[in-house]
């Protein structure tokens, strides 16, 4: 891997080379100039940002505008000063951001009450025990009534969450107790999800709200009504409909279409869709009509949060992250490229439209000018998703020229809290004491999470992959989710073996003793709140003391593009999570010649620690992120009173030890090698 450049380059077109560090995405960025198409790494280059808006020095919320508050001391023509532009951005942001997450949730829900009515062709309660456990959170009676049952009941009550006016989210009573009351006594503890989002627009219309702190704090409170409201439903019911998430095999690149196959890539978030595909794509009768057309069977495969989603619970290979979508298309070699919601570039149609590629919309609420459309809805969910292979299979014959980049990694995904807490104390023992321990002992330094997007105004997967990759060396646990996730499964950080080399003694030993991975693969972008159920977890495991914010932990998205991320990232600072983003700070201009006005910059820094005891922080470069996060892990550890983290104390157990003695035995007899490990030739 190279070492250097991490964003964009003005004025200069960047070799593939330069664009991507992966292999696939250079030898198809290649293919791209020779062919003379533009992809969003192109028009990345070729379209500067806007100096202003980027830092958020823009206000174009009403019609005497847009303003430019490029002048020291400068305002609107309302007279807002920097602070209340940016912060009104930020809150709008975060606004969308968690209603595209909360809307995904929604869903969800509405789909557990069909499944619940047998109303939903082809869906079923996979996950009882999930259904059983969550229901019982909220004070559902589940003894003797039956999965229908408790389903109704529940999907009613998450139902309520989005249009409750007063008291507080349902999923909220799951955060430790010290985060709630804190919660509640700053006035943020989210009311009800909808309430949140259109309050948030309310005060960041012309001539409401301009405080910046007032408006900043709304920020957390629409954020956490998406990580601890409507994300949250999202996972829960994807669970319980397609099952909770457990290891499986699974492979990752764009090496994973299929030259002689119908490449079908199911693109966007909702499982809804993607999850009837699997079950559509196995069906006798759709694979006989590939055969009739010419073709080896159908190949599915996903790009960003729904491919996560079906390659962590059915295997479903990952064709790529976020910055993928139109490279796969530029292989030639796909069909159809079925679309639901978010992430979901317009590009798409055009370059299609110089292959036989199908771009299909399925949502009623998403459609692309020139895609085809074919609405998707549950109550007939698999006869649609047949449909729809089918209209890929009769493109088949439309196929030209194809090139495939021979690239792709296995990786083992599947890692959901409820895995974790079993892998660490088995069925009847199941326990996060493990990995507390192994933390307090020191062999695990810390935990980061590495989530988020890729943006073609980084240098694709290079910050994600460099992160890890010093991480994993530092002794430091990684668990990721979304894009962030795909980009180490096709550096093979995602597979036991493959990757242990590269991870520090300590960490090394947890992953041979418990048989993991170095990185554990949470899900796709909504599965976030598994990790913070996961951190409330260990807090009341206990030993790391009594609220997130005490944990050795960190919380990175070092390419993020996307609103959803802004949310996300308030989320976790709220509950208690420091946090760093890479690239583009939409909160970096100047607002500190205004007399009195607070820098959204540092109150989202210091301000929010101070609250919080998370922090949240804008920088480029991802070896200052690595300094930062290690600095704050050692920080949190030495808090806690734990022993400053040693790497020399570990590494002379497990696997390390056997490997010492091959080296050390060399040409060694069978029996002689018995001698060495169990003290004795066996008689035998
Ligand atoms: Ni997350 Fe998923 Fe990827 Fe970013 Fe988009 S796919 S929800 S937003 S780009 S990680």
């Amino acid at each position: 891997m190279a070492e250097e450049a991490t964003t964009t380059p003005r004025n200069k077109r960047r070799t593939p080379e330069e664009a991507s560090i992966d292999p696939a995405a250079q030898e198809m960025l290649t293919l791209a100039d020779l062919m003379g198409l533009g992809t969003a790494f192109s028009r990345a280059d070729d379209l500067a940002p806007c100096t202003i808006g980027a830092v958020g020095m823009c206000c174009s919320l009403c019609a005497m505008g847009p303003c430019r508050l490029t002048k020291d001391g400068g305002t609107g023509i309302c007279g807002a000063t920097i602070d209340t532009v940016q912060a009104r951005n930020f809150v709008r942001s975060v606004a969308a951001g968690s209603a595209a997450h909360s809307d995904h949730g929604r869903d969800m829900a509405f789909t557990l009450k069909a499944v619940a009515n047998g109303e939903a062709q082809g869906y079923a309660i996979r996950d009882i025990a999930k259904l059983r456990n969550v229901a019982a959170k909220y004070g559902i009676p589940i003894e003797g009534h039956a999965p229908e049952e408790i389903a109704n009941e529940l999907a009613d009550l998450y139902i309520t969450q989005f249009g409750q006016q007063r008291g507080s989210l349902v999923p909220v009573v799951r955060a430790p107790e010290r985060r709630k009351k804190l919660w509640d006594e700053l006035g943020v503890t989210p009311r009800g999800v909808d309430r949140e989002v259109v309050e948030a627009l309310h005060r960041t219309h012309m001539g409401d709200d301009q405080d910046a702190s007032h408006l900043m704090q709304h920020a957390v409170r629409t954020a956490l009504a998406d990580g601890w409201g409507g994300s949250m439903i999202a996972t829960d019911v994807s669970d319980i409909l397609f099952g909770t998430p457990a290891p499986v095999l699974g492979e990752a690149n764009l090496g994973v279409l299929k030259a002689d196959m119908v490449n079908v890539v199911v693109h966007g978030h909702e499982p809804t869709l993607s999850q009837m595909m699997v079950a559509a794509s196995q069906d006798p009768e759709i694979i006989a009509y590939a055969k009739a057309a010419g073709a080896e069977g159908i190949a599915l495969s996903g790009i960003c949060c729904t491919a996560n989603e079906i390659l962590m619970r059915q295997g479903i290979p990952a064709a790529g992250n976020f910055l993928q979508q139109e490279l796969a298309i530029l292989t030639g070699a796909v069909e159809a490229m079925v679309v639901d919601v978010q992430c979901i570039m317009q590009a798409l149609v055009a370059l299609a439209e110089r292959f036989h590629t199908k771009i299909i919309t399925t949502s009623p609420k998403v459609r692309i000018k020139g895609a085809t459309h074919i609405e998707f809805d549950e109550a007939h969910a698999l006869t649609i998703a047949k449909d729809v292979l089918k209209t890929a299979v009769d493109n088949y014959q439309n196929r030209a020229k194809i090139q495939i980049p021979d690239f792709k990694s296995s990786l083992i995904p599947g890692f959901s809290h409820e895995y974790i807490n079993y892998m660490l104390g088995g069925s009847y023992r199941a326990s996060f004491r493990p990995l507390n321990d192994a933390i307090i002992s020191g062999r695990i330094r810390g935990v980061a999470a590495i989530v988020g997007c890729t943006n073609p105004r980084i240098r694709h997967d290079f910050n994600h992959t460099t992160i890890t990759e010093e991480l994993l060396k530092q002794d430091v646990l990684v668990v990721e989710t979304g894009c962030s996730a795909i980009a180490s499964a096709k550096m093979s950080f995602l597979l036991g073996e493959a990757g242990l080399d590269r991870v520090g003694p300590g960490l090394r030993e947890v992953c041979e003793t418990v048989g993991i991975p170095p990185v554990l693969h949470m899900g796709s972008c909504v599965d976030n709140t598994r990790i913070l159920t996961v951190l409330t977890q260990m807090v009341e495991e206990g030993g790391l003391g009594d609220d997130i914010d005490a944990i050795p932990a960190v919380g990175l998205a070092p390419e993020w593009m996307s609103e959803k991320a802004l949310s996300i990232a308030t989320y976790c600072v709220a509950s208690g999570v420091y946090v760093m983003m890479g690239g583009y700070n939409p909160v970096e201009g100047r607002g500190d010649k205004v007399p009195d006005s607070v820098l959204v910059s540092e109150l989202i820094g210091d301000g929010w620690e101070e609250t919080y005891g998370g922090r949240l922080e804008f920088l480029d470069d991802p070896q200052e992120m690595i300094r930062r996060t290690l600095a704050h892990i050692d920080a949190k550890r030495a808090a806690l009173g734990l022993s400053a983290y040693d790497p020399t104390q570990f590494g002379r157990s497990g696997d390390a030890r056997l490997d010492a003695m091959e080296e050390e035995m060399g040409e060694a007899t069978l029996d002689e090698r018995r001698a060495a490990l169990y003290g004795q030739v066996p008689t035998s």
